[in-house]
């Protein structure tokens, strides 16, 4: 999209389409499709009566005027403090095609939904005995129970937001650690999972990482076409990530992306780290960086361009974890950026730390990648050398990802702004800022859909004109 008039304000309401509430705590972003938006967020809504407490909600409405639809709602875990957090909701962010949404549920659940809902008069199935079958509730045309058909464990929030290839549903099942209960992680359940869309059957799943699992898994997939062929890209609890053949669960490669000589410790306090964010795709490459549960705070990050047109073990070094590794004569990484910077070059000062961990996935183009660290810097790179061009404080926590169009950067923040950048080689400073309704969080990553920018803050769905004229 070009021609972007970025002259609104969500609190006066100029150039605000509408604005709509969701619940009080919304993490994942929204999902535009065939004139309807979806987003997960728990019950704080309030928009189906019949559903009082905490439940984890998917909430659909109609993309023209925010007229709510229908809403899918589903009871927390009995064990809701370890694998079902309090109050988080669903934060897996559906993909959809047709009239169709795939997305994971706060119970572990990979859903197929119909997203004309109960409105088309018909009980999609095979599930049609789906206890909330109203007008105002979602229609499930079937369902995965992944904690109990495949013994997957999650660890506080199942989030996995699946992605569509061909004939298969592609998604990371969240097999994580238990908290406090490690043993009650089975090594042999999926980690990867591949789903017939149309039917539900499982088609291939892997249990990579096995046994290396570090914390909980809150990441999800990225589909690319390398050299003319797709690959799926898992990133791992391990600290891994791994390219798998899609149509089979065949891998293809796989990189640490971590230093060898790092250690993993419970709590956020080591070096080694597990991957939240999503890679990216681009020229044959991935791109992504490590991160942990923000919970864990601050520590070095390392952010990764990998070539994906290798095979085998690509990470840049070899040895054993824990230990100072040695060069990788098969290594696949195109640049590094991140961890300790050794001579200056980098930060102009001796072993400052060049990024911290991550949980957002990176924007590129026009040579230019833009990647944001969860303590709230963003780093302009070239994307071609991995070379820092700027960086910029943003004071804030970041949870979600920059938005890269017509020649800006978007971004929310933890403390409810907008920022916008030039997407320059020298423009270091946000050229806009927003003030969000409350200055409610931003965790979700804006999306543009059909010339508007669709915003999910923490309470809030809301559409905004960016083109003069339209409506
Ligand atoms: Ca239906
Ligand atoms: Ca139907
Ligand atoms: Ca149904």
């Amino acid at each position: 999209m070009t021609g972007i008039n970025w002259d609104f304000d969500l609190n006066a309401g100029k150039n605000v389409v509408w604005s709509v509430p969701l619940g009080s705590q919304t993490y994942g972003g929204p999902t535009v499709i065939g004139g309807k938006i979806l987003v997960g967020t728990n019950n704080g809504g309030n928009y189906v009566k019949k559903h009082e407490g905490d439940r984890g909600v998917v909430l659909c409405f109609n993309e023209a005027d925010g007229k709510f639809l229908w809403q899918l709602t589903r009871n927390k875990l009995e064990d809701a403090s370890n694998l079902d957090f309090p109050e988080v909701g669903i934060s897996s962010i559906a993909a959809a095609e047709g009239n169709r949404a795939w997305l994971v549920t706060n119970r572990c659940e990979l859903m197929c939904l119909d997203l004309e809902g109960f409105y088309d008069q018909e009980n999609d199935g095979p599930v049609i005995d789906e206890a909330d079958h109203d007008q105002e509730d979602a229609d499930v045309v079937w369902s995965i129970d992944m904690l109990k058909d495949l013994n997957v464990q999650p660890h506080f929030l199942a989030t996995s937001s699946p992605l569509v290839h061909g004939d298969l549903v592609l998604l990371c099942t969240s097999q994580g650690i238990t908290a406090g209960e490690e043993a009650h992680s089975d090594p042999e359940a999926p980690s990867f999972l591949a789903v017939d869309k149309a039917t539900g059957k499982v088609v291939w799943k892997s249990n990579l990482p096995g046994k290396g699992i570090l914390d909980g898994q809150w990441s999800s997939p990225a589909l690319g076409l390398v050299n003319g062929k797709p690959q799926v890209v898992f990133p791992a609890s391990d600290g891994w990530v791994y390219s798998l053949n899609p149509d089979n669960g065949e891998l293809l490669w796989k990189c640490d992306l971590n230093p060898k000589e790092t250690v993993w410790e419970e709590g956020g306090t080591g070096t080694r780290n597990a991957i939240v964010a999503t890679p990216v795709f681009h020229e044959n490459s991935v791109i992504i960086g490590v991160g942990q549960n923000p919970d864990h705070g601050d520590g070095e990050g390392h952010l990764w361009r990998i070539d994906a047109t290798k095979t085998g073990d690509v990470s840049a070094e070899v040895g054993e974890i824990g230990t100072a590794g040695s060069p990788n004569p098969n290594s696949g990484v195109i640049w590094h950026y991140g961890g300790s910077d050794k001579d200056g070059s980098v930060t102009g000062e001796q072993g400052e730390s060049i990024f911290f961990r991550t949980i957002s996935t990176v924007a590129i183009g026009d040579g230019l990648l833009f990647a944001a660290d969860h303590r709230g810097t963003m780093h302009c790179l070239e994307f071609a050398t991995g070379k820092r061009l700027w960086i910029h404080d943003m004071m804030c926590l970041i949870w979600g990802s920059p938005l890269l169009v017509d020649g800006h950067v978007l971004i929310g923040t933890e403390d409810g702004k907008l920022l916008l950048f030039k997407a320059g080689r020298t423009e270091g400073k946000p050229v806009r800022e927003y003030d969000v309704k409350d200055y409610a969080a931003v965790y979700a990553t804006p999306v543009i859909a059909n010339d508007h920018l669709i915003l999910v803050d923490r309470a809030n769905l809301t559409k905004i004109q960016l083109k003069a004229g339209d409506k």
